[in-house]
């Protein structure tokens, strides 16, 4: 493995061999603070540079008009630095060892060797149908090891990816590709999760058909099993027959370190998916520093992140960080509780994993079937866990260690968005007094700072023992953040950058504590968290809207003991839709499931006469989240309704629901 930099590994107190000593991290975070330029030259040469670079950083926080650019004038491939420069050293260990669904199928476990070629011949057979550097190409495919293939193919040619999580619906699909005019999708037969087959290569035709997808010439279809398909003549073409006659050799394209690596949709406060675009060199040089580091990386470790390439924590860290630090990680195709709540710990003992990356809302579901999740594994290879997607709460943190990790790895929660590439806030193996439900520490180069609304910078002005709570901002750029958002420059400087001039907002509160430790309390804005997924309160109202019977839709969050948030929907009905009935609560349940996905769907919807407005007709969701929770007596200011009287039905309403 390499070390945190072999250069700088004479100015830090021990290698990361070893483990960072707590004391290590100090003094590497102060160096990452006083000299970032000095600090960032280092860390980038864990990287392999075609052309190296000389500039660190180029950055401006302009509320307007912000600028990031980090290694400029440097030139390098991802896949490159994922595969070929493991092949001296590493060419037969696993680079991907694959889990099925169905657990009486075989493992596959792919060498890099195996991994190299693969990802070679695929980007041959993706230039063969005209695809090369910067055209956008969608994948939409299941937990398989051909996801990585095609992600690490489209980064070999220079191919802008934008992976589509599996579970999302047709129009899902086409509204993405229309975003980012992509000009080939990646798709397969189907996906199996818990036993259930879902047709991808279905959704994708019916994406195609009813959606002018117009810059869509090709559709690469993975055959896993023998599910009848339609076959559009010269649109689609199989894997196999891609490539078959290909060239196991396929020189890595020189990108630009600015140079686009992908394009991932994610959920904001208002209308569709943002389509946030992270570039090559700085995010590859986070993603595996962050990843060494914070996983206490070793060379014989089998890392597993439980999570799913569709979402940013799957990129970070199944497939670039990873592969970049010549890991083994895991893959699994299926769902952790099918056919039972021991699949996580069978799966662990069965590969000897010894790294466990998981999300809150798993701990959850396991810890609620008590023994079951535990009683048929040992799990004794395990040392390090790690929590990710939204604050853990200290019972489930607690259960995770105790038993999940039968009292003796620590646990790192890790903080970080889509739009920060990779962790920004998270304690190390070595961080002393790890607190349950605290990210503890900033990472390398990362400044954090608190904010009131009126954009008073809290932590400038309290001395550091006192504890404080705010609006999270972050002061400086780091090498893995998000460069804008595809094709709307201008959405991306006001979502993050307008709020607090001069900082990055990533949309959540946090608390410091007397010791300096952080705590992250939740999204400030109307993106909802639900079971680790970040879904825009827009989004499911829009979905709702679309239906005749529905005249107004409002989406707020209330507390779930599993999900962390449930998805409660106040809806309006218009004048000829008649009474409210269960029949229509299932339709509307059902319309939200196909505009967007399952994990969309409401938990409970409350008809209402009228909903909670101010004079200048704005819904007021701060008093629907406390009705919604059952908090009737913490309203708030009602003083700016135009209505009073709607707040008092509404709870009479919610109290006949619950
Ligand atoms: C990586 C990922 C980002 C949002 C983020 C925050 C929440 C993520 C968290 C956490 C508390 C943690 N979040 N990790 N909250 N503690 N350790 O999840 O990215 O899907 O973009 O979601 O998730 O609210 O703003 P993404």
């Amino acid at each position: 493995m390499s070390t945190v930099s072999t250069q700088a590994a004479t100015r830090l107190a021990e290698p990361a061999q070893a483990g960072l000593s707590f004391e290590a991290y100090q003094s590497l975070y102060r160096w990452s603070m006083e000299d970032p330029e000095g600090f960032w030259r280092e860390q980038g040469r864990r990287l392999h540079w075609f052309q190296p670079y000389t500039r660190i950083e180029q950055c401006d926080f302009n509320a307007e008009n912000p600028r990031i650019a980090w290694y400029e004038d440097g030139s390098l491939n991802a896949a490159y630095n994922c595969l070929d420069r493991h092949l001296k050293q590493r060419a037969d260990k696993t680079a991907i060892l694959w889990e099925p669904d169905d657990p009486s199928l075989p493992t596959r476990r792919l060498s890099y060797r195996d991994l190299h070629t693969a990802v070679c011949r695929f980007a041959n057979g993706l230039k063969q149908r005209g695809i090369g550097k910067g055209d956008r190409v969608a994948i939409y495919m299941p937990m398989v090891p051909e996801a990585a293939v095609a992600m690490l193919a489209c980064a070999r040619i220079g191919a802008i990816h934008t992976v589509i999580f599996g579970g999302f619906s047709p129009q899902a699909i086409a509204d993405r590709i229309q975003d980012c005019q992509a000009k080939a999708i990646i798709t397969a037969d189907e996906s199996r999760r818990g036993g259930q087959g879902v047709a991808l290569k279905g959704n994708v035709d019916k994406a195609l058909a009813d959606n002018d997808c117009s810059s869509l010439e090709t559709v690469v279809v993975l055959e896993t099993g023998d599910r009848t398909l339609d076959w559009h003549g010269a649109r689609d073409v199989s894997w196999s027959n891609l490539t078959r006659d290909v060239s196991d050799d396929c020189p890595a394209e020189e990108m630009s370190a600015e140079d686009p690596l992908f394009i991932l949709y994610t959920s904001g406060s208002t209308g569709k998916p943002k389509g946030v675009l992270h570039t090559t060199g700085g995010y590859l040089v986070h993603a595996s520093l962050s990843h060494e580091v914070i996983f206490d990386l070793q060379e014989d470790d089998v890392y597993w992140c439980a999570a799913d390439v569709g979402w940013i924590t799957g990129h970070s860290y199944i497939v670039y960080g990873p592969l970049a630090n010549g890991a083994t990680t895991v893959m699994f195709e299926g769902v952790p509780t099918w056919p039972d709540a021991g699949r996580i710990g069978e799966i662990i003992d069965k590969h000897q994993v010894s790294i466990l990356y998981t999300a809150p809302t798993l701990v959850r579901a396991l810890m609620a079937k008590g023994s079951q999740a535990t009683e048929a594994s040992e799990r004794k290879s395990l040392r390090l866990l790690g929590s990710v997607g939204e604050p853990i709460n200290p019972e489930a943190w607690q259960w995770y260690h105790d038993e999940i990790g039968c009292g003796d790895c620590p646990i790192v929660d890790t903080w970080w968005q889509t739009e920060t590439g990779g962790v920004l806030i998270s304690p190390l193996p070595s961080t002393p007094d790890l607190k349950p439900g605290s990210a503890m520490l900033p990472f390398f180069g990362v400044e954090p700072a608190l904010m009131d609304q009126s954009g008073r910078e809290l932590t400038a002005e309290a001395p550091s023992g006192q504890a404080l709570e705010g609006n999270l901002v972050i002061k400086r750029s780091w090498p893995g953040q998000a460069r804008t958002l595809w094709g709307n420059h201008q959405r991306f400087a006001e979502t993050y950058f307008s709020a607090y001039p001069g900082c990055y907002f990533p949309g959540d509160g946090a608390r410091r504590d007397e010791d300096g430790h952080w705590w992250i309390t939740g999204r400030v804005d109307d993106v909802l968290n639900v079971s680790g997924h970040r879904l825009g309160t827009a989004e499911i109202e829009s979905a709702l809207v679309a239906h005749a019977a529905v005249a107004e839709a409002a989406v707020v969050g209330y507390p779930h003991d599993i999900k962390g948030q449930g998805i409660y929907v106040y809806v309006t009905l218009s004048e000829d839709a008649g009474q409210g009935s269960d029949q229509l609560r299932r339709v509307l349940k059902d319309q939200v499931r196909k505009e967007l996905s399952p994990i969309a769907t409401p938990d409970v919807i409350q008809w209402a006469d009228g909903l909670p407005k101010t004079r200048s007709g704005k819904i007021m969701r701060r008093i629907l989240r406390k009705i919604a929770a059952a908090e009737y007596d913490q309203l708030g200011d009602t003083s700016t309704l135009a209505d009073p009287a709607v707040v008092e039905s509404l709870i009479q309403e919610h109290k006949h629901l619950m």
